[in-house]
């Protein structure tokens, strides 16, 4: 029996758990959540995993695991001794890997978000009367920061593809699996449309492996327009 449990919201940063686990061939069960239909955030249930209610999180026997890159580095701990995924300690490579597992969150997420949340203010959720003037503050910040933050990382992200087949280098890593959800949310909410050809093209390569295929039918739903 596993011992493994990916806790999994669905259409959401979880399904790059179930993709890596999936890469390694590895034994684990899936609990899924819905989003709630209205406001799109995690249900109640998951706080009892984990007092932020987040997905991704993972338990493995009584230990609980969260934050996407921490649990991918313990995937692979446990399960990528002859480093498949994540280039040897010492090389370039792992700098690299590092750098990128660190950026998907760290720097590509927040304004990435805050494009959603401000995309989404003065809409049916606030009140009409006020619907007016809070669109026009979201244009005004959208217009004079979030939208020149977006596009700044997604142009370094396509300069940095131009030059390399994966993020670390030439090789797939895990790095990629995390760098997977901000590209494929620009792409989806066409921050990144034709003119980004690397980045489209990179989220193509990654839906022809056949773990990322595999992911995608245990995980079920996964539209990052909607969000
Ligand atoms: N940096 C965290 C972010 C976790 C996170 O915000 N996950 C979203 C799903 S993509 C979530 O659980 N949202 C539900 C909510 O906010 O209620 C990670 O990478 O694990």
């Amino acid at each position: 029996m596993t011992a493994l449990t990916v806790h999994h919201l669905a259409h959401s940063r979880s399904q790059r758990v179930l993709w890596l686990l999936e890469e390694l061939d590895a034994d684990y069960r899936i609990q899924c959540y819905e989003r709630d239909p209205a406001t799109g955030r995690a249900p109640a249930a998951l706080r009892a995993v984990h007092p932020l209610g987040r997905s991704p999180v993972i338990t493995d026997g009584e230990r609980v695991v969260a934050e996407s890159g921490a649990i991918i580095e313990y995937l692979l701990d446990g399960h990528d001794p002859d480093h498949r995924f994540r280039p040897a300690p010492g090389t370039e490579a792992f700098l690299d890997y590092r750098y990128w597992l660190h950026y998907a969150e760290g720097s590509a997420m927040p304004p990435l978000l805050l494009s959603l949340v401000f995309d989404r203010l003065g809409g049916p959720a606030a009140p009409w009367l006020m619907r007016p003037l809070l669109r026009r503050i979201a244009a005004g910040v959208q217009s004079a920061f979030v939208g020149p933050e977006v596009r700044a990382h997604l142009d370094y992200l396509e300069d940095v593809l131009q030059r390399r087949t994966w993020f670390a280098g030439e090789a797939f890593t895990a790095a990629d699996i995390q760098m997977s959800f901000p590209v494929e949310a620009a792409v989806a909410r066409g921050l990144a449309g034709p003119e980004r050809p690397r980045l489209n093209a990179f989220v193509e390569r990654i839906r022809g492996r056949a773990a990322y295929q595999r992911a995608r039918e245990r995980g079920g739903p996964y539209d990052l327009a909607a969000l």
